[in-house]
């Protein structure tokens, strides 16, 4: 079943009337992809590809985070996310179990049996491992770098506010996404705040997967979301957040007893 759908329009927020809050959001979110003068937008490099998807404990607003899923969708990499919120729930302990201690990100290889940790080294690997080895001027430029993340982060320091209790959903959903999306964003950021696990398909512009999507789906338009359990497949940022915050958020099912 297909929920949702109208074309993409930048002004959608608008013309569905919803809150001058909401478009205020919606351009925070452009601004922080223009921040990392939109970084993780495009595909390159583009090398051998992952049998068993990676796994990534992150948190959309967490610069050192934001390093790695720029990355990831230059890299056109595939991942189960593991979304800490800013009062980590769900994850805390499988993270400190790695780790020693609770820090993000952590990414977690089973093709290699390598579990890494601190942004810069993730990003160092994953164009080892899965690229051609160079990483890109954006991410490789030190403590502009992560001014520059953190800067994008901070315009979306709304989000790092609430952390619900809620209990595991039973079945991942798939998100397909992009780091510099900004819909995208107000998708993932939804994901943290329920901490709700979910299998990420990066589509940046140039990649591979964007053509079977499309013949798939019928067009090129993302975020969007399969909730595999309840046949569910959906377009439209707005339908998307509602849908995740009336199925899986304290409201709906999902309801802490
Ligand atoms: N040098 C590390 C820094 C990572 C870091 O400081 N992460 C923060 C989140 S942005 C963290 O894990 N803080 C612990 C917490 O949130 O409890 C890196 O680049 O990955």
């Amino acid at each position: 079943m297909k929920i949702g759908g109208t074309s993409l329009d930048p002004l959608f927020i608008w013309k569905k009337k919803h809150s001058i809050a909401e478009a205020v959001d919606f351009a925070t979110s452009v601004a922080a992809t223009l921040a990392r003068l939109g970084s993780g937008g495009y595909v390159a490099h583009v090398g051998k590809r992952p049998a068993k998807l990676l796994e990534l404990y992150e948190r959309e607003v967490c610069p050192f985070s934001r390093k790695v899923r720029e990355a990831m969708s230059i890299l056109d990499l595939d991942a189960i996310v593991h979304p800490c919120a800013p009062e980590p729930r769900r994850f805390r302990s499988v993270v400190e179990g790695y780790v020693g201690k609770f820090q993000i990100p952590l990414l977690v290889d089973p093709n290699t049996s390598s579990t890494v940790t601190d942004s810069d080294a993730i990003v160092r690997y994953l164009f080892r491992q899965y690229g051609d080895g160079k990483v890109p001027l954006a991410l490789r430029m030190g403590p502009l770098t992560d001014a520059t993340s953190k800067f994008a982060t901070l315009l979306r320091i709304s989000k790092a506010s609430e952390s619900p209790p809620t209990k595991e959903p039973d079945d991942l959903l798939e998100l397909y996404s992009y780091e510099a999306s900004p819909y995208c964003r107000l998708v993932r950021e939804t994901l943290m705040k329920w901490e709700i696990p979910y299998i990420v398909h990066n589509v940046a512009r140039g990649s591979p997967k964007r053509a079977g999507f499309a013949e798939r789906t019928g067009k090129m338009q993302f975020p969007y979301l399969i909730d595999k359990a309840r046949g569910i497949e959906m377009f439209e940022t707005r339908a998307i957040i509602d849908y995740i915050d009336d199925h899986f958020g304290t409201n709906g099912r999902l309801k802490a007893n």
